[in-house]
């Protein structure tokens, strides 16, 4: 019995720890605030396409000269040695400039999928009673990373941020940092095999060497509760982390509170907002500089505050109900030969697009979480966010890995972003078939969501059933998931991938829960910038696709517990599945813009809808 009871304990503890979604360690919340030497520029990189570097049959035994991770100066053992055989030679091998992806280093490498060793050498020197971290934005999809010839781990997904410690590691005058950037994903990934958009292997985001001091703040949270209090969650890492003294401040507001952290390195606070406190809103962005001391670590963020709330089948802003004039945005720059590198400058562009083209509100982050410049630049130029994981079409439900990945990938992008007054929306999924395993693994998340954030909302973009009904067609939402979310999205594309005559749009109904807000989260139409089709309107012309935008929204603006849309998409986008020779070629053309820009038909005809709607609601 008292072995059933330790085992049945055990049970328990494990469950336990399942229920709660993994915490990236070391998290450093707001890094890319932080004092910090840059990494990105020119980079080393070579293919290795039979991933022979990483040590194996061949290359496990040292001298064999295959492991690319080694810290061998590959060129002085040789020229030292004639009989030394190396068949790689990093230090030597093409440069590139990162972050950006593989697939505009070199042509060849365009429709390259597997592992590509990128190295960099860099000055550094470790510092007395400091800590030394290794933060990466995004490596695209796996990356195994090796700092003077020693693991640092692996981290796999290809959108969210993750750190090494290196603290005792670096070492005082020229450093060699390695990283195996494996862009093939297997069938339990996340993304999936098959997308819709191109994957862009790489080191896509900013690399970094952060320094703090031995205590450091970890994580902060803060943001405006519905209670009307500012909220502030501290969770300190190091010797000195529990019992510390701490100090919370908005100097603009002349706001500072002092605390203590528990044995565990947490201070948690709640403070009556500030008469003077200016709420966030698309319409006022303001962001207040907050900072918190503890010990040596000075912490900083940019932070707005506003609070977002459902109540009944509106969405309320500030405690106002507002409706989500909206676009969706793959992580794309303008131009006609992306490379997925998203500076300030070109974050910028694409969302003034939005705001001041299209007199927009909102955007759909989609498929996967957007770099940090671009959430950091919506809460600047004021735009809500909707923000996602790549849960996407055909994951492996029943795979418990898949699951763990999933997870793993909602808690990095949560833990990075909670303090961006712009992100609104959290979404689970995106246009995933209903069925048991799929309806727990996303219920899964939706708690996961909830546990790590319960200010903001939960929502997944669905799919509809349809029924013909007195002649028209009814679209029906079935899908038990809706009981999980606050706000139902759903992806439409009735008269681009069904039959239906444009005329007969508005006539369509929808039958979804009368008590829950509902956003479109795509509709759209392919159309090719400058490909006119007047008489006909044939698809692909840009007057196919502007009547499909008129009738579309005469569509929407009957639906009541209808509070948004974000059709698909801003820009056309790079997608390897969209083939046609003529109007593709290899792009998706379901932007409102072009790849460079040029605005098509529709793009009109949604700014002016949205500038009515901005009258009625802002
Ligand atoms: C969708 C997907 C999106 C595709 C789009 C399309 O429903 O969510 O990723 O790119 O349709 O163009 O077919």
């Amino acid at each position: 019995l008292r072995v059933l009871m330790v085992v049945a304990a055990a049970l328990v503890a494990m469950t336990a720890l399942e229920a709660q979604p993994a915490r990236p360690r070391p998290l450093l919340a707001a890094a890319d605030l932080r004092p910090s030497t840059s990494l990105d520029g020119q980079w080393n990189y070579s293919i290795d396409p039979y991933r022979d570097g990483m040590g194996g049959f061949h290359g496990g035994s040292a001298g064999t000269g295959h492991r690319r991770y080694d810290d061998v100066d590959v060129s002085a053992v040789t020229a030292a040695d004639p009989l030394a055989l190396y068949e790689y030679d990093l230090d030597h091998s093409p440069v590139a400039t990162l972050p950006s992806s593989w697939l505009t280093h070199d042509p060849t490498m365009r429709h390259y999928e597997g592992l590509v060793w990128y190295q960099r050498r860099f000055a550094a020197a470790p510092i007395a009673g400091m800590r030394q971290f290794l933060r990466f934005g995004a490596v695209n999809y796996s990356a195994d990373v090796y700092l003077n010839g020693r693991k640092l781990g692996h981290h796999e997904g290809g959108f969210t941020p993750f750190a090494f410690e290196v603290t005792g590691l670096v070492r005082k005058g020229d450093n060699r940092l390695v990283v195996g950037v494996d862009s093939e994903r297997n069938p339990a990934s996340v993304p999936p095999l098959v997308t819709d958009w191109e994957s862009y292997g790489g080191i896509t985001r900013s690399v970094s060497l952060i320094e703090t001091p031995a205590t450091y703040v970890d994580d902060a949270w803060i943001r405006l509760g519905r209670d009307g209090r500012i909220a502030v969650d501290v969770t300190l890492d190091g010797a000195g982390a529990a019992g510390q003294a701490v100090r919370f401040a908005i100097p603009a507001l002349g706001l500072k509170l002092d605390g203590h952290t528990d044995g565990a390195g947490r201070w948690t606070a709640h403070i009556p907002a500030p008469r003077a406190l200016h709420r966030w809103s698309p319409d006022s962005p303001s962001l207040y500089d907050v900072t918190v001391e503890a010990g040596a670590d000075h912490w900083r963020d940019r932070v707005g505050f506003r609070t977002v709330e459902v109540r009944g089948a509106r969405i309320l802003l500030n405690g106002r109900p507002i409706f989500l004039r909206g676009i969706c945005m793959h992580e794309e720059e303008l131009g006609s030969d992306p490379t997925r590198a998203i500076t300030p400058a070109a974050a910028r562009a694409l969302l003034t697009e939005v705001k001041t083209g299209l007199h927009g509100n909102f955007v759909r982050l989609a498929h996967y979480p957007h770099s940090e410049v671009t959430t950091r630049m919506a809460d600047e130029i004021g735009l809500l966010l909707w923000s996602e994981v790549p849960v996407y079409w055909l994951i492996a439900w029943d795979n418990p890995e898949t699951l763990a990945r999933a997870r793993a990938m909602v808690a990095e992008n949560i833990l990075r972003d909670r303090n961006r007054a712009s992100i609104i929306l959290w979404s689970v999924g995106n246009e995933t078939p209903i069925g048991d395993a799929r309806n727990a693994f996303l219920g899964t998340l939706a708690d996961d969501v909830r546990t790590l954030d319960p200010d903001r909302l939960v929502t997944a973009a669905l799919l509809t059933g349809r029924k013909e009904q007195d002649g028209h067609a009814v679209m029906v939402m079935a899908d038990p998931l809706v009981a999980k979310l606050d706000v139902m999205a759903i992806n439409t594309y009735n008269g681009w991938y069904t039959g239906d005559a444009l005329a007969d749009l508005p006539k369509i109904g929808w039958q979804t829960p009368a008590d829950k807000p509902l956003i479109f989260s795509e509709l759209g139409a392919d159309a090719l910038a400058g490909f006119h089709d007047p008489a006909t309107k044939r698809k692909f012309s840009e007057e196919f696709q502007a009547d499909y935008y008129r009738q579309t929204l005469a569509m929407a603006a009957k639906i009541p517990n209808l509070v948004g849309m974000s059709p698909w998409i801003l820009k056309d986008f790079r997608s390897p599945r969209r083939q046609h020779p003529v109007y593709q070629q290899g792009w998706n053309r379901k932007g409102l813009i072009s790849e460079t820009g040029r605005r098509k038909q529709a793009f009109d005809i949604l700014a002016a809808w949205y500038a009515e709607r901005a009258k009625a609601l802002p």
